[in-house]
C-alpha cells in the first residue's frame, strides 16, 4: 500500500492563527454510543458468544486480530524508486505506549534485507587492537548481557517537511522512528576482549548486506553505551532489523545503527565514508555543510488526532503523542489547541527511559471548532523543541536531515485533520 503525493505539496499554509477558535478545556462527560435497551441484551448475543472458537494450535506464531489488518508499515510511492533501497514507515497513529511491536518497526535498507544464516555469521574486529578476532554468534552470546529500551530515528525523518507541510499523516511525516527493548552485549566488552591500542580513537562499523554500509563512530561513544544486539522485544531481531546482530548507538542517528554487523575496524581517525560526507550532512545557506551531526535532537508529535486518525466524537476526546530526545529523557511536553497562543502541560504516562520514546496524553473537550494542534517537548538538558521557522532561521532551507521542528495538525469542523504550517 502507498499514499500518493498530496496536492498541497510544498505549500506553506498561513493565516490560521486568526482563524483558530479557543477550545474549551473542561473535560465533558463521555456519552456512550450504544444504549442499554433490550436490543442489546440477551437473547440477542453475537455469534462469538454462541460457538466455540479456534483452538490453541490455530496460530503457532500469533498474529494481530484480522480487524487490525490496516495497521501496517506503509511506504510513500514517490519516495520509493526501488524497494531494495527505500524506506517504509511505522504506523504511529495506531500505536500506544512506548514500545513498537517488532512487525511494525519502520525499515530503511540501502540494498535490501540481507538473509544471513546465523551458523555462518561472523563478526570481525581488526585494526588498532592487540588481537584481531573473529566471533561467531554463539561467542557473542557468551558475553555478559544487558537489556535496554532505546528509540531509533532515521536522520531523514520529517525531512520531506523542511520547506513546508507535505505528507498527510504522522506515519509519513514522523514514522521513521521505532522504540524497542534490545538484548545484547555492551560493545565495550567486545572491544576490551580484542584489546584497544593506545592510539585507538575511532571505529569503522560495517554491514554484511550488499551495500556494505559503513560509518565512523568515535571511540568514546562506543565505550559509553553502544551495544551489539541480537534480540528485540525478547525475540531474535527480525531480518529487516539486522538479524542476527545489529549495532545499537543510543540517541544517535539511525544510519549509524549498522544492521547485519560484520566488521569493526579500530583506527585513529574517521573514515569519511559516503554515509557521512555526501549523505547525512546538512547543506547550510553559506554553502558549508554540517558534518557528524550524530545526536537526534529532542522532538515530539501528536499521533492522534492526526490526518489518519480524525476526531470522531464531539465532547470529551483524548489527544496522544510521543516525544523523545537523543540527549536524555523527556521532562515535559506542552500541547496547544490554538496554534501556539496557549500552551498547557500534557501528562507523560508510562516509563521514562534515557534515549527512549515517551508517551503523553492530553484530555480535551471539542464542540466542532477548528483547532491547530501542536506539541512541544523539553528534554532533561533543558532544550526546547523549536518551531520549523526557528529551525530554518539557523539552518536555511536546503536541509533534509535533523528536522525536529514542531508539527501542526489542523482539525476541521467535521473532525478531519490535515498537515499544515503556521507562522
Ligand atoms: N547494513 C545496513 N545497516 C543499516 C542500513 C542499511 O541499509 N544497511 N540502513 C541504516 C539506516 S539509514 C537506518 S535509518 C536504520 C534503519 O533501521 P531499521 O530498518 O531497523 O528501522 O538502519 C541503518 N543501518
Ligand atoms: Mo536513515
Amino acid at each position: 500500500m502507498s499514499t500518493s503525493r498530496k496536492p498541497q505539496g510544498g505549500t506553506t499554509r498561513r493565516g490560521f492563527l486568526s482563524a483558530a477558535g479557543g477550545a474549551a478545556l473542561a473535560a465533558g462527560a463521555i456519552r456512550p454510543a450504544v444504549s442499554a435497551g433490550p436490543e442489546n441484551l440477551p437473547p440477542n448475543v453475537p455469534g462469538w458468544s454462541r460457538y466455540l472458537g479456534s483452538g490453541v494450535d490455530a496460530y503457532p506464531y500469533g498474529q494481530p486480530s484480522s480487524f487490525e489488518s490496516h495497521v501496517v508499515r506503509r511506504n510513500v510511492a514517490w519516495l520509493t524508486a526501488s524497494v531494495e533501497s527505500s524506506v517504509n514507515f511505522t504506523p504511529l497513529h495506531e500505536l500506544d505506549g512506548i514500545i513498537t511491536p517488532n512487525g511494525l518497526c519502520f525499515e530503511r535498507h540501502h540494498a535490501g534485507i540481507a538473509e544471513v544464516d546465523p551458523s555462518d555469521y561472523r563478526l570481525m574486529i581488526n585494526g588498532l587492537v592487540d588481537k584481531p578476532m573473529i566471533f561467531t554468534l554463539d561467542d557473542i552470546k557468551r558475553f555478559p548481557r544487558t537489556n535496554k529500551i532505546f528509540f531509533l530515528e532515521c536522520a531523514a525523518n520529517s525531512g520531506m517537511e523542511w520547506r513546508g507541510a507535505q505528507l498527510n499523516g504522522c506515519q509519513f511525516t514522523h514514522g521513521m522512528v521505532h522504540c524497542v527493548m534490545y538484548t545484547g552485549v555492551p560493545l565495550k566488552l567486545i572491544l576490551e576482549e580484542a584489546g584497544l591500542k593506545t592510539n585507538a580513537k575511532w571505529l569503522m562499523v560495517e554491514g554484511a548486506d550488499a551495500a556494505g554500509m559503513n560509518r565512523s563512530v568515535p571511540l568514546d561513544k562506543a565505550l559509553d553505551d553502544c551495544m551489539v544486539a541480537f534480540k528485540m522485544n525478547g525475540e531474535a531481531l527480525r531480518p529487516e532489523q539486522g538479524y542476527p546482530l545489529r549495532l545499537v548507538v543510543p540517541g544517535w542517528e539511525g544510519n549509524m545503527w549498522i544492521k547485519w554487523l560484520r566488521r569493526i575496524e579500530v583506527g585513529d581517525q574517521p573514515w569519511h565514508t559516503r554515509e557521512e560526507t555526501s549523505k547525512y550532512t546538512d547543506l547550510l545557506e553559506n554553502g558549508k555543510s554540517r558534518r557528524f551531526t550524530w545526536a537526534m535532537d529532542c522532538k515530539s508529535v501528536i499521533t492522534s488526532p492526526s490526518p489518519q486518525a480524525p476526531l470522531l466524537h464531539k465532547g470529551h476526546n483524548i489527544l496522544s503523542g510521543i516525544a523523545w530526545s537523543g540527549r536524555g529523557t523527556v521532562d515535559r511536553v506542552d500541547v496547544t489547541l490554538d496554534g501556539g497562543r496557549n500552551w498547557r502541560p500534557a501528562r507523560i504516562d508510562g516509563p521514562s527511559f534515557d534515549k527512549a520514546v515517551h508517551r503523553f496524553y492530553f484530555e480535551f473537550d471539542w464542540q466542532g471548532e477548528s483547532l491547530l494542534l501542536q506539541s512541544r517537548a523539553i528534554d532533561s538538558t533543558g532544550y526546547v523543541q523549536p518551531t520549523k521557522d526557528e529551525l530554518r532561521a539557523v539552518r536555511g532551507t536546503n536541509s533534509i536531515y535533523h528536522n525536529n521542528g514542531i508539527q501542526t495538525w489542523h482539525v476541521r469542523g467535521n473532525g478531519e485533520v490535515e498537515n499544515v504550517e503556521v507562522s
